[in-house]
């Protein structure tokens, strides 16, 4: 058994590439991730980490138990903080003689720290305050002793090094002095940042897997830089600074993509992470009963479940089992879970989904889901909430909707009781319920 990963990366490096997932990780986010990291890094690209913004979902972790991987490490935000421009640089303590103080500037500081006992910060010596401090001396004071640094120290303007520096930019550019320092969460000091690396500095490196628009991003990524992209969704990327490798094919799911890949290039990949990129393709075409399972991703998992030897439809079964049921989901994971807004003929349109093995346990959650849902609705000034409860054993779907009467009315499905209907054999979000709802909408809205 794998320990669960408590690896949390608290500071990304400028060294790395990230190759990463979207966030509410799923199982194809995260073993696209995992496996596109491991063929890079086979195909010979240096210093190549999977990682994932989020906690993976209960399918995830069974596949990730069930094969021995560690899951990636948890990378919370690629912003840009105080902590990637910080230098340690060596203060002077309080009580030492103002000639230390000079001592640094001599050897080419413009700013000299002062810095107590236990890294408490006492302030900065300028050369403004070095210099009047001497000329008032050479005036006629030179019978008193040697000021200490602590009697000339100026405040100084202090950052916590995880503060992110696109918050306070123009603060430090605006202010006069050349560097501001810097403590850690506790106040202690950490080493001085100048203010002319704020200009130009790092970021963090991305490869997106699994999702192209940065709306589903780790956070802070609109100040990384996208170095690669693969994927399977609609197009809403940003744009880059400079050509990168971009792929976006309708397949089924990330890991044929992946699989491919390793295929093209004869690399087979460890039974580990074959099972992992096996998983995501069961996982994102229900076992191949969505329609947007392509020929592409039965051969792919084909592949795959022959390097592990395993029989994919029986262990598809087992890995879509691993979801907890409807009984037990939190209302909030119910509802928001997995939920997409749309603008449809101007009306704003919320579709959620949740995957269920059975509809069970649906009955029972019915009235308060709905209450829930007219709150929503009230609170995000929604026309129509729909929530798609999707059995993906039998690939059929029902489906919750509630809203403005004129628009439930419309619904072209067959209603089976207070606010529920039959979808059939509909599971896909956005290949068959989107397109069947913007029809009826442009006509009763
Ligand atoms: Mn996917």
């Amino acid at each position: 058994m794998p320990t669960p990963s408590t690896d949390r990366i608290e500071l990304w490096d400028a060294e790395t590439t990230y190759v990463i997932g979207h966030q509410r990780p799923d199982t194809d986010a995260i073993a696209s991730a995992l496996g596109y990291a491991w063929l890079l890094t086979q195909s010979g690209y240096d210093s190549i980490r999977a990682v994932r913004c989020g906690q993976p979902g209960e399918q995830a972790q069974f596949a990730l138990k069930r094969f021995g991987q560690i899951p990636p490490a948890f990378l919370p935000s690629v912003a840009v903080v105080f902590a990637h421009i910080t230098e340690s640089q060596a203060s002077v303590s309080p009580e030492a003689p103002l000639s230390d103080a000079l001592d640094r500037f001599s050897s080419g500081e413009q700013v000299v720290p002062v810095v107590g006992e236990n890294r408490v910060p006492v302030g900065i010596v300028t050369p403004l305050a070095l210099a009047r401090s001497f000329s008032k001396r050479l005036r006629g004071n030179s019978h008193e002793s040697e000021p200490t640094c602590r009697e000339i120290a100026e405040k100084a303007t202090m950052y916590r090094e995880r503060e992110r520096i696109a918050d306070h930019r123009n603060q430090v550019l605006r202010s006069e002095e050349n560097s501001v320092l810097i403590i850690d969460d506790n106040g202690l000091y950490v080493g001085m940042a100048e203010q002319k690396a704020l200009l130009a500095p790092p970021r963090a490196k991305l490869i997106l897997v699994d999702h192209n628009e940065l709306s589903q991003a780790v956070t802070g990524a609109e100040e990384a830089d996208i170095v690669g992209v693969l994927d399977h969704h609609r197009l809403g990327n940003p744009p880059t600074a400079s050509p990168i490798p971009f792929t976006v094919d309708p397949v089924g799911s990330t890991s044929t993509l992946v699989a491919e890949k390793c295929r093209d290039r004869t690399l087979e990949p460890p039974p580990s992470i074959s099972g992992l990129l096996l998983s995501g393709i069961l996982s994102d075409t229900l076992v191949f009963k969505s329609p947007t399972t392509a020929a592409r991703d039965r051969a792919a998992a084909a592949w795959l479940a022959n390097i592990c030897r395993l029989d994919m439809h029986q262990y598809g079964a087992e890995l879509l089992h691993a979801s907890s049921g409807l009984g037990a989901k939190p209302l909030a994971d119910i509802l928001d879970g997995d939920r997409k807004g749309y603008e449809m003929a101007g009306v704003n349109v919320s579709i959620a989904q949740v995957e269920v093995t059975g509809m069970q346990e649906l009955p029972a959650r019915i009235p308060e889901i709905v209450a829930a849902m007219d709150d929503t609705i009230g609170r995000e000034n929604i026309g129509l909430f729909c929530l798609m409860v999707t059995d993906v054993v039998t690939g059929e779907s029902r489906m919750l909707v509630r809203g403005q009467s004129r628009l439930v009315a419309a619904i072209p499905f067959r209603h089976m009781g207070e606010s529920l209907y039959d979808l059939g054999d509909i599971v896909s979000r956005k290949k068959q319920l989107v397109p069947a709802l913007v029809g009826i909408m442009e006509t009763y809205s």
